[in-house]
C-alpha cells in the first residue's frame, strides 16, 4: 500500500437491528480534523469524476450507499484501484494524488470528509502538471 493513499476498515457496531459506524475525528481511522463534509450522488452512468490532485487537502472516502472505484497514481507514478462497496471501507487519500472516481452504481452515495474548506488554489487539474511538479520534489 502507497504512503499517501490507505485503505481503512471502520469497526461496525451491529446488533439484531442493524449496524452502526461511528467516525471521530483526530482518530486512528481519521487522522485529521474534519472542515468540511461532502458528498457525491446520483451520478450519470459511466461519468468519471474527479481527475485532479490536492497539493496539501487530506480526505477520507466512502461509500455509504452502493459503489464506486477510486483510481489514484502516486507522484513516482504508481497507480492503484480501490473498490469501495461497503460502509464500513474507506479510504484515505493525501495530498499529491491523483485520482478518479468511476464505476458508479445507481444507489452510490459517496461521502467525503476533508480536512480544510473549499479551495480552489489547493487543486492541481492539469495532469502534465501535476506530473512536472512531482517530478520536481522528491516524494515518499
Ligand atoms: C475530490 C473528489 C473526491 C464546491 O463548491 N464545494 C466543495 O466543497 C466541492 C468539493 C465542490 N464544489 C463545487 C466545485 C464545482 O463547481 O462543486 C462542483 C463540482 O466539483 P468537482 O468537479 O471538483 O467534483 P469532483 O467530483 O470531480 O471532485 C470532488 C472534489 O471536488 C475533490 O476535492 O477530491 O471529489
Amino acid at each position: 500500500m502507497f504512503a499517501n493513499v490507505q485503505e481503512v476498515v471502520f469497526a461496525e457496531h451491529g446488533d439484531v437491528r442493524g449496524k452502526l459506524i461511528a467516525l471521530e475525528t483526530l482518530s486512528s481511522v481519521v487522522p485529521f480534523e474534519v472542515k468540511r463534509v461532502y458528498f457525491i450522488y446520483d451520478t450519470t452512468p459511466g461519468t468519471v469524476r474527479g481527475k485532479h490532485a490536492h497539493r496539501q487537502l487530506r480526505q477520507m472516502l466512502l461509500c455509504v450507499s452502493g459503489a464506486c472505484t477510486i483510481e489514484c497514481e502516486m507522484p513516482d507514478g504508481t497507480k492503484s484501484k480501490h473498490r469501495l462497496d461497503w460502509p464500513n471501507k474507506g479510504l484515505l487519500v493525501e495530498g499529491m494524488v491523483w485520482h478518479n472516481m468511476k464505476e458508479f452504481s445507481k444507489d452510490a452515495v459517496l461521502l467525503i470528509l476533508a480536512s480544510e474548506h473549499y479551495d480552489e488554489a489547493d487543486y492541481i487539474r492539469d495532469y502534465v502538471a501535476f506530473r512536472q511538479l512531482s517530478n520536481e520534489r522528491e516524494w515518499q
